[in-house]
């Protein structure tokens, strides 16, 4: 509501006059009236004032350096909590900035909804030249799960409701809000205006599966020699990870966490094939995908990675779409995780059979030798350091500080680190996701602190870091608990190609010898250049203990990488050698 009278005479008047809201401060009760507590943006117009009111209101509001980590910010808020993270930004370019976010949040399945400012309607339609002007609701459209346009104070509450239910609701998305600068400064009654805020009530209703669908998954599961269970983000985001662990445990089956789902049983969990990857994808004969897809990153579930012998599949997902998307789905179970988690728990009864000794032995061995064979590598004390040295120790931290949150981004730094870092719990590792896509470091780092209020350690490449870089400004200003470690190996995959035709740099390198650790000091945070395992496991320590905002540059040999890390066999390769 607007401010009111401040004097018994003014009251008197107050009194007698309608008592006004207006679009400002419906947008923040509209939002708050959700639990929506926290904005991540970037201000200018048309929506500085909302920031300014929803602080007043007492919202947080975390103002960023640039709208695409705002963005990714509110992504993994709402990946985190379930709830949608809120990305505000201006008109056409502030909002082109924050698309990327949102559709690398439709894309991850994160809940998030991009509001921004737009200018004058007229204007716009007629082409007319405006400030900023730019048809945002129409450029949105294809790379999010809705978009809405509110044009009367009075419809504030249900574009609201309406954007916070396509967010969460059945496979979760961005959604995009646009509010037009005009509905603003828009008055509207107050007892009327709050009339016109919607709780919304159940937003992510239970989507129960069909109990035949469970039956018919249950009787591939127990007739399986060979089984194995794929976790996937999905699975993570549900925050069932009892009733995950239940069925995991009492099947007995190994299970192969995808990346964002590490932790959700701890890495080191006897029935955890991540160390055996290749061998289960390949030896399986019946795979169940727990909230995990059949894209790139599973090789579409066919191919050389999978081997030669036949597959069944179960897959369970909320998205009936999703099912046979790339191969034949044997047995389908369509609804939320919990649901379905819980219906298969239900269904297997009290007296199902352990899974098949000789295929857990097989298993169990092959991730033995494959640890052992990478313990000396992860130990190694050699300057300059190579990424398995250096991740080593920050295996290590992550060890003793399970509840840290770790971000990663990269080529070989994200691959590597992937594999070499064992996750304790759900939800603390946060990466690059379905699209690889570099620059979620900062944003997500943020996020996380803001949300969980636990300490943050990104793991970047140089140039992954570089994406974000600016935000550490953010990281300081806001004093967050976040250690940043860029592993500068001085490139893209490495630090030593030459360029072919001149010169100039190469393609893929950096500023040979740079100082990221600088970085940090310019805004008042710690930097700290470490060349080996010692010292970066001492920086680390140090910043974790303080939760002082912390840049560690640690110098990695530009030899070491790899071109692409591990998937360098996705570039296109050349039929014959060009003459
Ligand atoms: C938005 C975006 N732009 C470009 C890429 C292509 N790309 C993949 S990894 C990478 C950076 C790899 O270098 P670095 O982060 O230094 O990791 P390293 O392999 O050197 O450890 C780039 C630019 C991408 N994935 N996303
Ligand atoms: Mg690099």
């Amino acid at each position: 509501m607007l401010e009111t009278a401040a004097s018994p005479a003014d009251a008197k008047a107050a009194d007698a006059e309608p008592q006004l809201t207006n679009g400002w401060h419906l947008v923040i009760e509209a939002l708050t009236l959700n639990g929506i507590n926290t904005i991540y943006g970037v201000p200018g117009i048309p929506i500085t004032d909302l920031g300014r009111l929803a602080q007043a209101a007492g919202m947080r509001v975390i103002s960023f350096r640039h709208e695409q980590h705002a963005g990714n910010a509110a992504s993994i808020a709402g990946f985190l909590t379930k709830k949608p993270g809120v990305c505000l930004t201006v008109s056409a370019p502030g909002f082109l900035n924050g698309l990327t976010a949102l559709a690398n949040a439709t894309t991850n399945c994160f809940p998030m909804i991009l509001i921004s400012g737009s200018s004058e309607r007229e204007i716009v339609d007629l082409q007319q030249g405006d400030y900023e002007e730019m048809d945002q609701l129409a450029i949105a459209k294809p790379l999010c799960k809705a978009a809405f346009r509110v044009l009367h104070a009075a419809d504030i509450g249900i574009g609201v409701a309406r954007a916070i239910r396509a967010a969460v609701s059945g496979r979760p998305g961005g959604v995009y809000l646009d509010l037009p600068g005009k509905i603003f400064p828009q008055v509207i009654d107050a007892a009327a205006g709050a009339r016109s805020l919607v709780k919304v009530v159940d937003p992510a209703p239970a989507q129960r599966p069909a109990p035949d669908a469970v039956t018919r998954a249950l009787n591939l599961l127990k007739g399986a020699k060979r089984p194995l269970i794929v976790l996937g983000k999905g699975a993570a985001y549900a925050q069932v990870d009892d009733q995950i662990r239940s069925l995991v445990e009492k099947t007995g089956i190994p299970f192969l966490p995808m990346s964002m789902a590490k932790g959700l049983l701890p890495d080191t969990h006897p029935q955890c094939a991540g160390a055996a990857r290749s061998t289960v994808l390949k030896d399986s004969d019946v795979v169940m995908l727990i909230g995990a897809r059949l894209n790139w990153l599973l090789s579409h579930g066919k191919g050389k990675t999978w081997g030669d012998a036949p597959k069944t599949f179960i897959q369970i997902d909320i998205e009936p779409k999703e099912m046979d998307s790339n191969v034949e789905i044997a047995a389908p179970v369509v609804g939320d995780i919990g649901s379905c988690v819980s219906a298969l728990l239900d269904g297997m009864g009290g007296n199902w059979p352990s899974a098949p000794a000789d295929w857990i032995s097989a298993v169990s061995t092959k991730r033995e030798d494959n640890i052992a064979k990478m313990a000396p590598r992860l130990a190694s004390t050699k300057s300059p350091m190579d990424f398995l040295g250096a991740l080593g120790v920050l295996r290590t931290v992550i060890k003793e500080r399970p509840d840290a949150i770790l971000v990663n981004e990269g080529a070989n730094t994200l691959d590597l680190a992937r594999s070499a870092i064992d996750m304790y719990q759900p939800r603390k590792r946060l990466d690059v996701g379905t699209w690889g896509v570099m620059g979620i470091g900062m944003g997500f780092a943020v996020a996380a602190a803001i949300e969980t209020g636990k300490p943050v350690l990104a793991i970047e490449g140089d140039s992954a870091f570089g994406f974000s870089g600016m935000e550490v400004e953010t990281i300081c200003r806001y004093n967050l608990p976040v250690c940043i470690v860029v592993f500068n190996n001085s490139g893209i995959y490495r630090g030593t190609d030459v360029n072919p035709g001149g010169p100039e740099p190469a393609f893929t390198v950096f500023t040979k010898d740079a100082r990221y650790d600088k970085m940090i000091e310019a805004f008042g945070g710690i930097g700290v250049n470490a060349t080996t395992p010692d010292e970066l496991k001492r920086a680390v320590d140090a910043a974790m203990n303080s939760g002082r905002p912390t840049l560690i540059n640690a110098v990695i040999d530009p030899a070491a990488g790899s071109e692409s890390g591990s998937i360098g066999r996705l570039n296109p390769q050349a039929a014959a050698a060009k003459k």
